[in-house]
C-alpha cells in the first residue's frame, strides 16, 4: 500500500510512518468518527474544520471566519488567528501543523487551556477531516511566512514548507471530500447556513461569512456577527417562528461556577402549549437536553416559585384587613409544577466546559452530572436579583405560571371524570375475542393488528385459554401522548380495558387478565412499526408488565417450503433454503411461498406454526427491547428533528420502508 511505498521512497523518519499510519481506521470506518458516510457526515467535515476556527476565536486571537463552498463542491475555511504553529515537533519530530492533520486527537496537544469546542461529539479532529478528503491543503500565516502542506487522503509526500512572505496572520485549509468515502459530496448552502449562524450566535461578536461560489451566476453570501449572542438567538428564533412576545424584555443570564461557563436567554412567548428549549454544551447542540437544562429547569421553578409565594403572602396580609368570610380557610401555596411554569418559554442555554461527556442514543444529552448545579447556581442567584429589579415581568411570569397551572388542573379533572366513567363501566372491548378460562396463570392474549388476520388468529385459536383481540384505526403517537390521551385513543383504550389493569400511576398488576400478552404482528416493516408503538407504549404506561415477564412477540414464519403434502415452515432465508434442500433432495416440485402478511395464513396454518404452545417459538419483552422501541419512538415521533434525521440517515433503508 502507499505508506509502504514511502518507506521504499526512504523520505520520511519512522515518525512519520507512525503518523500516517494513525488514520487508517478512520478510512476502514469512517462512520466511527463522523457518525455518518451521508450528508451528515459530509457536513461534519466542515464543522470540525471550522470549530479548530472558533477554538481560536474562543481564545481571543481570531474575529472572522470565512467558509467557501467553491465549484467542485471544495470547501476553504480561514481565520485570522495566531495560525497553527509550524514548529517542528520536539515529541514527534514534525511540524506540530502536520501533526494536527495526520494523528488522530492530535488537537488537545497544544494550546491547553481555555474551553474548545473542537473534537467535540465524535471527539475527532482535523486529522480525520484530512484522512476523509481526496485533498487537503493548508497555509499558514505566520505574520512573516506563509507556510504551505498538501496532504491526499491524509498522506504527505513533502514536509510543510515556506511559499512566500506575508504579514498577516491566520490558517486557511482547504479540502475536498473523498468521492470514495461519500455516498454524496455535494453540500448544501442552507445547511452549512443554519450551522454557521448557530454558532455565530453562540459566539458573541465572531463574524462568520459563508459564500456559495460553486455557480458563478447564483453566489450566495451571507455574513453572520450578534453582539448579542443568544440573547439575538432568542428574538431571531421568535420572528422566524412568527411568535409573540409575552414581555419585552430577553432575560439574560450568564456566569461561571466550578470552571463551567454558562449562558441562559429566554422569554415567554403566547404560544401556549408550547415549550421550546435549545441546549449547547461547547457549541454542540444537545437535541436531547441533559444536565444543562435540568440545573436551568430547577432553578426557574424554584425562583418563579418563591416569588408566586410572597405575592401571595402580601396579597393576604393586604385582604386580611377587611372582613373575611368564614369558612374560607386557604390552603398553603405548595408551588407550581415545572412544566405549568416553562410553558411557552422560549430559552436557549449555552454551556462551556472542559470536557464534555455526551449520552443517550443519539449522544445529544448532556451527562456531565457537575453541569447541574453550577447551572442551578448561577440561574437561581441572577434570576432572582433580575425578578427584584424587573417585578413587572417577574409579575408577568408568575401570573402565566398561574393560569398554566389552572388550565392544566382542569384538564387533569376533566381527563379524571372521564377515566372513571370508562373504568366503571367495566365492559370489556367489542374486538375482543375472550377466552373461557379465567385464571391468568393460564390464560394468554394475543393483539392483532387488523381484521384480517384476527380473523385467522380467532379460528386458529384454543379458545379455552387464548383471547384474540383485534386492533384496527389509527395508532396514537405515543411520544407526544398524555395519560389523558390514551384514555381517549380507540386504538390503546381497548388493550387498557382488555387487560384491566389500568395504566401509570394506577397501573395495578394483580388485576392482569391475562399472563400471557403477545404482540402478533408480520414479519414486515410495518409489523416491525405496530410492534415499536405498542412496546413504547407498555414501556411507558405498563412498565411493570414488562419487567415481570408477561409481554412477548409472537414469530409468525416468512416462508412455506412444500413438497406434496410435507411443509416446513423457514423463519429466515437460511432455514428456506435448508428446507429446499431438504425436501428437493430426492427430486420432485418443491414449492416455496412467502407469507407477507399474517391474514395470509388459514387458521390451521396460524395455529401450527405460531399460536400452538407445542410447536411455536415466541421472544419475550426484556425491558431493554423495550427501551429500544422508546428511543426509536422519541426519535421518530417527536419534535427533534435534528436526532431524527441522524437516526434515518444511519438506517436509510429502514426508515426507507417505514415511510416516515
Ligand atoms: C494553538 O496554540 C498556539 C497558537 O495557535 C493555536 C492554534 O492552533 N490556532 C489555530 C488553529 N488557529 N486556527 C486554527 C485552525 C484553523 C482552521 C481553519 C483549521 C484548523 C485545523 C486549525
Amino acid at each position: 500500500m502507499a505508506e509502504e511505498e514511502k518507506v521504499q521512497h526512504g523520505n520520511y523518519g519512522a515518525d512519520d510512518i507512525q503518523a500516517l499510519k494513525g488514520l487508517a481506521p478512520v478510512r476502514q470506518t469512517p462512520g466511527m468518527y463522523i457518525g455518518s458516510t451521508g450528508e451528515g457526515g459530509l457536513h461534519h467535515l466542515v464543522y470540525e474544520i471550522v470549530d479548530n476556527a472558533v477554538d481560536e476565536a474562543l481564545a481571543g486571537y481570531c474575529t472572522a471566519i470565512d467558509v467557501s463552498i467553491l465549484p467542485g463542491d471544495v470547501i476553504r475555511v480561514i481565520d485570522n488567528g495566531r495560525g497553527i504553529p509550524t514548529g517542528i515537533n520536539r515529541a514527534e519530530g514534525i511540524s506540530a501543523a502536520t501533526m494536527v492533520f495526520t494523528i488522530l486527537h492530535a488537537g488537545g496537544k497544544f494550546g491547553g487551556g481555555g474551553y474548545k469546542v473542537s473534537g467535540g461529539l465524535h471527539g475527532v479532529g482535523a486529522s480525520v477531516v484530512n484522512a476523509l478528503s481526496e485533498w487537503l491543503e493548508v497555509e499558514i500565516h505566520d505574520g512573516k511566512n506563509v507556510h504551505f502542506q498538501h496532504f491526499e487522503r491524509g498522506e504527505y509526500k513533502e514536509p510543510i514548507k515556506i511559499i512566500r512572505e506575508t504579514d498577516h496572520t491566520g490558517t486557511q485549509v482547504t479540502f475536498k471530500p473523498d468521492g470514495e468515502i461519500f455516498h454524496s459530496t455535494v453540500f448544501s448552502y442552507e445547511t452549512l447556513n443554519e450551522r454557521m449562524r448557530e454558532k455565530a450566535f453562540l459566539n458573541a461578536g465572531l463574524k462568520i461569512t459563508l459564500h456559495d461560489l460553486r455557480d458563478e451566476n447564483n453566489v450566495q453570501e451571507e455574513t453572520m456577527c450578534y453582539e448579542g449572542g443568544i440573547r439575538e438567538y432568542i428574538s431571531w428564533l421568535n420572528k422566524k417562528r412568527g411568535a409573540e412576545v409575552l414581555h419585552p424584555d430577553i432575560i439574560y443570564i450568564s456566569g461561571k461556577a466550578d470552571d463551567i461557563m454558562v449562558e441562559v436567554a429566554f422569554q415567554y412567548t403566547t404560544d401556549f402549549n408550547s415549550e421550546v428549549f435549545r441546549s449547547f454544551a461547547n457549541d454542540i447542540h444537545t437535541g436531547e437536553g441533559g444536565s444543562h437544562e435540568l440545573g436551568f429547569k430547577r432553578a426557574l421553578s424554584k425562583v418563579v416559585n418563591d416569588f408566586a409565594k410572597t405575592y401571595k403572602e402580601n396579597d393576604k396580609s393586604k385582604s386580611k384587613k377587611k372582613p373575611g368570610k368564614k369558612g374560607e380557610e386557604e390552603k398553603p401555596f405548595t408551588g407550581y409544577s415545572g412544566e405549568a411554569i416553562r410553558e411557552a418559554i422560549n430559552a436557549v442555554i449555552a454551556v462551556k466546559l472542559h470536557k464534555c461527556e455526551f449520552e443517550g442514543q443519539t449522544k445529544g444529552k448532556l451527562g456531565n452530572p457537575e453541569v447541574q448545579p453550577a447551572v442551578y447556581k448561577i440561574a437561581t442567584e441572577q434570576l432572582t436579583y433580575y425578578f427584584e429589579e424587573h417585578p413587572e415581568t417577574a409579575q408577568i411570569i408568575v401570573n402565566k405560571a398561574a393560569n398554566s397551572q389552572a388550565a392544566r388542573d382542569a384538564a387533569k379533572k376533566a381527563m379524571e371524570a372521564k377515566r372513571k366513567s370508562i373504568m366503571d363501566s367495566n365492559g370489556l372491548p367489542g374486538k375482543l375475542a375472550d377466552c373461557s378460562e379465567s385464571d391468568p396463570t393460564h390464560t394468554e392474549i394475543y393483539i392483532v393488528e387488523g381484521d384480517s388476520a384476527g380473523g385467522s388468529a380467532k379460528e386458529g385459536r384454543d379458545r379455552r385459554f387464548q383471547a384474540i383481540l383485534a386492533l384496527w384505526g389509527k395508532m396514537l403517537n405515543v411520544e407526544k401522548a398524555r395519560v389523558d390521551k390514551v384514555y381517549n385513543n380507540e386504538k390503546l383504550l381497548p388493550v387498557v380495558k382488555a387487560l384491566g389493569t389500568g395504566i401509570a400511576d394506577e397501573f395495578d398488576i394483580s388485576k392482569l387478565r391475562y399472563g400471557r400478552v403477545i404482540i402478533m404482528a408480520d414479519a414486515d416493516v410495518d409489523g416491525l412499526h405496530i410492534r415499536t408503538l405498542m412496546l413504547t407504549f407498555f414501556f411507558r404506561f405498563m412498565r411493570p408488565l414488562i419487567e415481570q415477564g408477561h409481554v412477548y412477540c409472537a414469530q409468525p414464519p416468512l416462508f412455506k417450503v412444500a413438497k406434496g403434502k410435507q411443509v416446513r415452515y423457514a423463519f429466515s432465508d437460511e432455514e428456506r433454503d435448508t428446507y429446499i434442500a431438504e425436501l428437493g433432495g430426492d427430486g420432485g416440485k418443491v414449492v416455496v411461498q412467502r407469507y407477507k402478511g399474517l391474514g395470509e395464513m388459514d387458521p390451521i396454518q396460524l395455529w401450527e406454526t405460531t399460536m400452538n404452545p407445542e410447536t411455536r417459538t415466541m421472544l419475550r419483552v426484556s425491558v431493554e427491547d423495550a427501551a429500544k422501541a422508546d428511543e426509536i419512538m422519541t426519535i421518530l415521533m417527536g419534535d427533534k428533528v435534528e436526532p431524527r434525521r441522524e437516526f434515518i440517515e444511519a438506517n436509510a433503508k429502514l426508515a426507507e420502508n417505514l415511510d416516515i
